[in-house]
């Protein structure tokens, strides 16, 4: 008989430790991980688990890539930060790799995707002013309900969940919220010229794998061109091969103006994000209007293009979009009423589920692990599966039979 999820003496020393010394802004499965390989994650007893959110897409290429980690302790012992008060000899090779990669004329290089996404704001307000013409300090970015773009206090300026922006303010002016996947809302929020972006996560990751209808993003798209409005893709967790394509974007042939990638454009390894925009954008932001200390760094920058190298030799996104389809297929043959709808592309799904005597995602996500797979509820009732790219076929129908007993078993 599965019991409650059981954390042994030196699991729970770990989870005591944090609790006494750390801050609590998060609320972790009582899980304590020590290893990682490829798709799999072992905890402090040696329990394996199937790592089903794959460090929120950061890790798509796999835990401890070994190419990746190579590169890495490789550069490590050579050069991993100059500032970029001088030149390096790995950043510019980095730049040339992404920028004809994506297909962009210039990258700006960040760290985390909060910095992205800021960095991208600030890119289209510059652009706004000095290429639109927009009168000073009136430049506003359109934003979705339901958005999640990371933790700074522009970013949850922008948010329209209490957990994100509560006990926060003030707030950063000009951000105006407009329901997800609704054209005539954009259409609406546009008629104001003061509009320099429209941020717009492709699928809606937080939020529980909101898939948006089919040409969402081609008509935002063209409705941005239309009135002059830099179209930003927030592909921090949908980019990199995710959702079966290398961007979500792919999907509708859209071609962001402003691109922001992270997580998995490092594959779990070193914390860098990028921008990636053509010269009439991305030139509007002169020597010293913007910058960060590790942005850039040589490190980082080897880590990526590992990472990005790994993406197309191992067609990450050729097999996400062909296992997310087994999987999918797998979820919706599960006879349960606890769960009520299965969604996704790629390997970018979740399940919903429905509260039964009391027990929610919650409960389910510690019978999964007690079964040897890992995801984690997000707004309560939803669940996100979300494996790293390398997975097999094999591993992805075990995986599915692991949910199927889990949900068909609970009580
Ligand atoms: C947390 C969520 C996911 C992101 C998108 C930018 C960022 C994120 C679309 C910022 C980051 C992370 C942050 C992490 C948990 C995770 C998350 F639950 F918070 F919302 F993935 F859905 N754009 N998402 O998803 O990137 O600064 O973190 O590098 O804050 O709890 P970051």
């Amino acid at each position: 008989m599965i019991t409650e999820m059981q954390t042994t003496t030196k699991g729970q020393y770990l989870i005591d430790l944090e609790d006494k010394h750390g801050a609590h802004n998060y609320h972790p499965l009582p899980v304590v991980l020590e290893r990682g390989e490829g798709v799999f994650v072992w905890d402090t007893d040696g329990k394996k688990y199937y790592d089903f959110l794959a460090a929120y897409s950061a890790v798509n290429q796999g835990h401890c890539h070994p190419k990746i980690i190579n590169t890495l302790t490789e550069q490590a012992s050579k050069l991993t930060l100059t500032s970029r008060a001088f030149y390096n000899n790995v950043l510019g090779e980095y730049e040339k790799f992404i920028t004809e990669y994506f297909g962009y004329d210039k990258v700006l290089p960040m760290n985390t995707g909060a910095e992205g996404v800021e960095t991208a704001i600030k890119l289209a307000r510059k652009w706004g002013y000095e290429k639109k013409k927009v009168s000073e300090n009136a430049a506003k970015i359109i934003v979705c309900e339901g958005n999640f773009h990371g933790r700074t206090i522009s970013i949850i300026s922008a948010s329209t969940d209490p957990d994100s922006y509560g006990n926060f303010g003030p707030y950063t002016p000009g951000i105006v919220k407009i329901p997800y996947n609704n054209t005539s809302a954009l259409a609406e929020a546009l008629k104001d010229k003061n509009v320099v972006g429209f941020l717009v996560e492709p699928i809606q990751g937080e939020a529980g794998v909101n898939v948006p209808d089919e040409g969402y993003l081609k008509t935002c798209f063209e409705m941005c061109k239309a009135a002059n409005v830099l179209f930003i893709a927030d592909e921090v967790q949908t980019g990199i091969a995710r959702t079966g394509k290398m961007l979500a974007c792919d999907h509708e042939n859209v071609r962001p103006d402003v691109l922001i990638l992270g997580k998995a454009l490092s594959g779990g390894v070193y914390p860098v994000s990028a921008v990636l925009a053509d010269d009439e954008i991305m030139l509007c932001i002169k020597p010293g209007q913007h910058g960060s200390t590790y942005g850039g760094n040589p490190l980082g920058c080897k880590v990526a293009i590992a990472a990005m190298q790994v993406v197309k030799d191992e067609k990450l996104a050729e097999n996400s979009q062909e296992l997310g389809e087994i999987l999918r297929t797998e979820l919706r043959a599960i006879k349960s009423d606890l769960i009520t709808l299965v969604r996704g592309k790629g390997l970018f799904n979740a399940i919903i589920i429905k509260e039964k005597n009391g027990k929610t995602a919650w409960d389910v996500c510690l019978k999964l692990a007690e079964n040897g797979l890992l995801a984690k509820p997000t707004h309560g009732d939803i669940i996100r599966f979300a494996p790293p790219l390398v997975i097999t076929k094999e591993q992805i129908l075990d995986c599915a039979r692991i949910i199927r007993e889990t949900i068909e078993n609970f009580k």
